[in-house]
């Protein structure tokens, strides 16, 4: 009979050589799978209870927030904020970084989640998911502060995602490589169900909006067609795959190869820097990316190596089998010099600490 491999078992055996980590870890990662089980339960019930549908309010972008967004952030937050292990928090679903009680004591980590990503999907049933990034405190203060927490994504102790879907999975890295876990909703336990996920070397999809095409600056328009085996050397096209849930796009595109792009554009030239949030989808997602023998790029470099200037900064984020990705940057160096020049001030900008 295989090995049930939990959680707990999987990190003690992967982090042997970091036992400091094991015991926080361990706790932070079943913290999470506690709160994302509770939301797993009500992401499948949505459909029955009146959890459905918006809420009148909106997010610091703007977006209406559905009823099941409020209630994963909550949940995240109720399951994490007396532990200890937090010095801060922040999501997605907040203007400001989120202080841990004074009642509760301060910790040596900060989360960062996006608490329902791909919740426009929540209402037609299709996969949405939870990202979240675990970052060590490194300012003197006693509670957590924003220097803490905008840090590049090259110093993540550990990142994940939970994806609700035909199955709930939890998938996560803290720097020893992917592992997926599934949930057994007989017991309430994710299982270990892909030991060390690698990147296949051969890909199958593309995942895009093809909707976006005509904003699309050229080098990105000819790399589309790359992707297709319109443009170069006569390519076997890619598939096109594109669910609109960053995390389901990239889970699929994760286990069978593929690149993901939401490219930056000049529709609106003051705003080059596309709609993927640095601090809550895209370090997290290049984290994965990068241990699974991936590579994510803004189009112009390693998301991981992004000095984040503001808690809700958005990058461009392309994201897949390194060569496909290293493609694209190609394209936007030899065709988007126009795009290049209205974006890098955004991207050097100082980071705001006030
Ligand atoms: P569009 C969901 O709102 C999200 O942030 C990601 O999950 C998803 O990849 C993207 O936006 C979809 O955006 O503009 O194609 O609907």
């Amino acid at each position: 009979m295989a090995n049930i491999v939990t959680i707990e078992r999987h990190i003690l055996e992967k982090q042997k050589a970091f036992p400091e980590a094991t015991g926080v870890f361990t706790q932070i990662l079943y913290d999470m799978a506690l709160a994302t089980k509770l939301i797993a339960r009500e992401t499948t019930r949505a459909g029955l209870v009146e959890i459905l549908g918006a809420t009148e309010n909106h997010n610091s972008y703007g977006e209406q927030q559905q009823k099941l967004d409020v209630f994963a952030d909550e949940m995240i937050f109720k399951i994490n904020d007396h532990t200890g292990r937090f010095c801060a928090m922040a999501s997605e679903e907040h203007d400001d970084i989120i202080e841990i009680p004074t009642h509760f004591d301060s910790g040596k980590y900060v989360l960062l989640y996006d608490p329902l990503d791909g919740s426009s999907n929540i209402d037609v049933n299709v996969s949405i998911g939870t990202i979240f990034a675990i970052h060590r405190k490194v300012s003197n203060s006693p509670r957590g502060t924003l220097e803490d927490i905008l840090q590049p994504g090259r110093k993540l102790a550990g990142a994940g995602y939970v994806i609700y879907g035909a199955s709930t999975m939890m998938v996560y890295s803290t720097g020893q490589g992917v592992h997926g876990f599934t949930l057994d909703p007989g017991v309430g336990e994710f299982l270990l169900s892909h030991d060390d996920i690698r990147v296949p070397d051969k890909a199958l999809y593309y995942s895009a909006n093809a909707g976006n095409e005509k904003y699309w600056t050229p080098g990105v328009r000819r790399y589309a067609k790359w992707l297709q085996g319109i443009e170069g050397e006569g390519r076997k096209p890619l598939g096109h795959r594109y669910i609109g849930s960053l995390v389901a796009d990239f889970h699929r595109n994760l286990l069978r190869g593929g690149v993901f792009f939401y490219p930056g554009d000049l529709q609106a030239p003051d705003k080059p820097y596309g709609k993927m949030r640095l601090m809550f989808e895209a370090q997290a997602i290049a984290f994965l990316a990068e241990q699974a023998g991936g590579y994510a790029s803004d189009g112009i470099g390693d998301i991981l190596d992004i000095q984040p200037h503001s808690l809700h900064q958005r990058v461009p984020l392309i994201v897949g089998n390194r060569d496909l990705v290293e493609t694209a940057e190609q394209y936007i160096r030899d065709y988007d010099q126009e795009w290049i020049n209205a974006y890098l001030p955004f991207r050097n900008k100082e980071r705001e600490l006030a």
